[in-house]
């Protein structure tokens, strides 16, 4: 078997890691991350590369010394530097690193200084009080490290939708191997879009339940079976999430795939509405005293309740029972609405692709524009712009724009917001760009008041167009900073700054409760992938599916205008 890009990604994510504690210099860990989400975001085999030849060093951000290492790793399955490595590095600490607080430098001296290896053995210290004697801590680190794993340990099981939506697609493909599987559907928060979900909830209508339950629970990814019965089965499957899965009949399968799909609030808030019009609904359907009003469909319930039909997003109970029945839900964006990506990095950064290869991979997409957004200078980690070579690449997208009149390619840049609230470039750059993707990269411990004065003070510059990623979090890994979203919300409104929802699946930020509040309050939304390489570009659908949770329509959205449009709401 060759070996995939995926455990050479992995093995070259471990080296950087474990040189990281090690208290190698920056560059090189840097280079090593780097490389490892190029590795990630590549569309050819990494194997078929090296066994035929070629020279990876083209690909860009691989220098010659990882080139050689990946070559290693395709030849040998390993790499003997990370074995040399971890000779010295117990493996261990990197679930340490993990807790939020502890560095590579504070790692490495708790294991130098007390032989910690273990978050076990972290807590023991931490209780006897050794920790807060050595050098660089002390009794307040001590009680963060504390509450750092308390945390931890309670981490919910939760994951990704994007993960979920993979771990899906062969979970279908498997069941549809039964013939005797009329009707198919993934229901729970899934369907719901959330952007995390706990388990999965399928649902499926067919004959002969016994046989469909045993193919289920035969599933050669099944790790451990919960529960196994005729109606309902529950398993985990090696990938650690569990699955539910549920057959009925084809006569109530809509009244099931309502009542599975949740959420719970909106399910009581359906019966009550039932039981005010004097009928019961339950997961079998619609019911006036023993008589079935309604089942097979979805559509039928909401018909029969009097009810417009509701997308699964908003079954959340936040209005949309009422606006259903008064015939103002939303029109909800979907992904063809949208006409252009706001935010993305190319070779001219941290991205992997040019300019004109992004812009190719936009013309794909049916897109009329893109706007390029590099780093600005003083985030150095990505490799962010000066003046100099942001207008050397302002030269390159006039001379595209030209060559290439299928698409407009927007000059921008994704400016740091440093922390007195100033923007990272001279005024005179800034006048010169279509628009400012505006981000906080640094200093995310600010207290709540400072970090929102900083962010408001910078929206406040006439140059600042958009507001990325605006809360910092990462879904099921960092929370988000502390700041005062609904004022940030109201200040965009206020000063036409637009809000991003960045689609990248582990941010999904802004949170749909904050699109539903620029919604509101007049703030419009720009939902942009980040994308850092072409295939990045396709990450769109992540976040129009949260701005649907957030009750957006295309009219909310920016980038569903088209550019003359675009441009005028860019110059305030
Ligand atoms: P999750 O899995 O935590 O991401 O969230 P859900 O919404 O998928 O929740 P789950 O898997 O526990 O149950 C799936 C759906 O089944 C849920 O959204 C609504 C429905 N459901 C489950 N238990 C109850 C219940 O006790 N009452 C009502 N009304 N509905 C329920
Ligand atoms: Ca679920
Ligand atoms: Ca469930």
């Amino acid at each position: 078997m060759p070996v995939s890009n995926l455990q050479i990604e992995k093995i070259l994510d471990h080296y950087a890691d474990l040189l990281d504690i090690d208290g190698a210099n920056q560059f090189k860990v840097r280079a090593y991350k780097n490389a490892a989400r190029i590795v990630d975001g590549l569309s050819s085999n990494l194997s078929d590369l090296v066994l035929s030849g070629e020279d990876l060093t083209r690909i860009s951000g691989i220098g010659k010394d990882i080139a050689s290492d990946i070559r290693e790793i395709v030849e040998t399955e390993t790499l003997s530097k990370l074995l040399e490595l971890q000779e010295h590095v117990p493996e261990e600490l990197l679930r340490i690193l993990e807790l939020p607080g502890l560095g590579p430098k504070k790692v490495k001296s708790l294991y130098r200084e007390l032989g910690i290896t273990t978050i076990a053995e972290l807590k023991q210290n931490c209780e006897a009080g050794e920790i807060s004697k050595l050098s660089g801590f002390g009794k307040k680190s001590e009680k963060q490290i504390l509450e750092a794993i308390e945390k931890f340990s309670r981490r919910p099981d939760r994951f990704l939708l994007s993960t979920a939506r993979e771990l899906v697609e062969k979970l279908l493909q498997y069941l549809r191997q039964l013939p005797e599987i009329q009707e198919i559907q993934v229901a729970g928060s899934y369907r719901r879009a959330k952007s995390t979900v706990g388990d999965l909830d399928i649902l499926v209508a067919g004959e002969n339940r016994e046989k469909i339950m045993l193919h289920f629970v035969e599933n050669p990814e099944v790790e451990e079976i919960i529960s196994h019965g005729d109606t309902k089965s529950s398993v985990v499957l090696n990938t650690a999430i569990q699955v539910d899965l549920r057959v009925v009949d084809q006569s109530g399968f809509g009244a099931a795939l309502h009542y599975f799909t949740g959420s719970q609030a909106h399910n009581i808030a359906i019966r009550h509405l039932g039981l005010q019009q004097g009928v019961k609904v339950n997961e079998y359907g619609v019911f006036k005293q023993k008589e079935q009003l309604a089942g097979r469909t979805e559509q039928e319930i909401f018909d029969c309740l009097g009810l417009d039909y509701i997308d699964p997003e908003l079954r959340e109970n936040r209005g949309e029972v009422e606006a259903a029945r008064e015939n103002r839900l939303p029109g909800l964006i979907r992904p063809e609405d949208i006409k252009g990506d706001l935010h993305m990095h190319t070779s001219y950064s941290d991205g992997m692709h040019s300019i004109e290869q992004m812009a190719e991979a936009a013309v794909e997409l049916g897109y009329e524009y893109i706007a390029v957004t590099e780093h600005s200078q003083s985030l150095k980690v990505a490799r962010g712009l000066g003046p100099e070579k942001l207008k050397q690449q302002m030269q390159e997208i006039d001379r595209l724009n030209r060559e290439l009149p299928e698409i407009t390619v927007l000059k921008g840049l994704e400016v740091d917001i440093l922390q007195d609230g100033s923007l990272d470039m001279p005024e005179y750059i800034l006048r010169q760009l279509d628009l400012t993707v505006c981000a906080v990269h640094s200093k995310f411990n600010l207290s709540r008041e400072e970090q929102t004065e900083r962010i408001t003070t910078a929206m406040a510059n006439p140059n600042f167009n958009i507001l990325a990623h605006p809360s910092g979090r990462l879904l099921l890994s960092r929370d988000p900073y502390q700041v005062d979203m609904e004022s940030i919300v109201r200040a965009a409104a206020e000063k036409n700054v637009v809000l991003e929802l960045n689609s990248q699946p582990e941010r999904l930020d802004l949170d749909e409760f904050y699109c539903l509040r620029a919604k509101e309050l007049g703030a419009a939304v720009s939902i942009s992938t980040d994308s850092h390489n072409t295939p990045g570009l396709s990450l769109m659908h992540h976040g129009v599916h949260q701005a649907r949770r957030g009750w957006l329509e295309p009219r909310d959205v920016i980038n569903t205008r088209n550019l003359p449009e675009l441009k005028k709401i860019l110059q305030k």
